[in-house]
């Protein structure tokens, strides 16, 4: 089974429409389409814009132009980005990797830092969530998989510390990438994201020629609650791209369109399953082709 077939059952519905086509913007159309964008968690708001500029645009248009300019429509919502292996292929980057409890961080360093390194990039973890051991041994596993190095200090250490050191011994090492993991925290939890910003700061002030990255790591199965969440981690550290995980367990796969929309934060990579080769580079074409065109 491709990890999308479960995503594409959850949108079968506004498959089934736009494989019919529409012989015209009619209301009951409309109507459909709506409840059909509403169900697989496309969210109200982008829904509505989907609409409105499908009527504004179907006028004149045949039966298969409406289905091209929705899915064009849809194209159109996620912000242009390249691709961000490659990006990470090239010079050197601090990764530092945020979200709420949970949502795959650790694991993405762990799948993400595997891929860099049989790119042959030279890569290095910094276990940056001090706030459980079973954090700590939790990338160490990872790292013994991917063959990649660890700084860690102890159990409750100043994650400022450590991503200074991180940063530190991968300068003296001539690292490539160098990835900080950090504990999961709520973003409505004021001490825990002036922690975060601690970390972003010390980074900032130790990077030298290294190019910074926020990597935001979103769990696709919290629907539309993710926005609110990833607003106000933007907000307090700005975010550079997002990770989107566990799209192999979630039929609501439209929450990555509005997402896309609401935010204009690119989505970088999916997530796909629990294995270290589950993850991949997020494309917008091959997503809503997947997601909406092919069966
Ligand atoms: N199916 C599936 N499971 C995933 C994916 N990514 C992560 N997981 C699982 O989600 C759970 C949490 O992943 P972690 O990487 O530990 O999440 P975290 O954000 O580091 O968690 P905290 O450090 O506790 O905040 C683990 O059981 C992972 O195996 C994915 O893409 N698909
Ligand atoms: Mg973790």
């Amino acid at each position: 089974m491709r990890w999308f077939d479960r995503l594409s059952q959850g949108l079968e519905k506004t498959r089934a429409l736009i494989k019919r086509g529409f012989s015209s913007i009619s209301s009951e159309d409309l109507e459909e389409l709506e409840i059909a964008l509403l169900s697989s968690d496309v969210g109200p708001k982008t829904t509505e814009l989907l609409l409105e500029e499908l009527k504004t645009k179907a006028k004149g248009s045949s039966r298969d132009g409406l289905s091209g300019l929705l899915k064009n429509s849809i194209l159109e919502l996620f912000p242009p980005s390249s691709d961000i292996i490659d990006r990470f292929s090239q010079g050197k980057w601090i990764i530092l990797v945020i979200g709420v409890n949970g949502s795959g961080k650790t694991t993405t360093i762990g799948k993400l830092g595997k891929i860099l390194k049989d790119r042959g990039k030279s890569v290095l973890f910094v276990a940056g969530d001090t706030f459980r051991a079973a954090a700590i041994e939790q990338l160490e596993i990872w790292g013994e998989r991917a063959g990649i190095p660890v700084v860690k200090h102890r159990e409750g250490a100043d994650p400022g510390a450590v991503a200074f050191d991180g940063i530190k011994a991968a300068k003296s090492r001539d690292i490539d990438i160098v990835m900080i993991d950090t504990a999961g925290r709520l973003h409505t939890k004021y001490n825990l994201m002036e922690e975060l910003k601690k970390i972003k700061r010390v980074v900032e002030r130790e990077k030298e020629n290294y190019e910074i990255y926020t990597l935001l790591v979103i769990d696709a199965t919290m629907g539309q609650n993710a926005i609110n969440q990833a607003r106000m981690f933007n907000d307090a550290l700005g975010i550079d791209g997002i990770a989107i995980t566990k799209l192999d367990g979630t039929a609501k796969g439209g929450m990555v369109i509005s997402i896309a929309s609401e935010l204009k934060i690119p989505v970088v990579l999916v997530g796909v399953g629990e294995g270290i080769d589950d993850m991949q580079s997020f494309n917008r074409e091959e997503f809503v082709n997947a997601l909406f065109w092919e069966s």
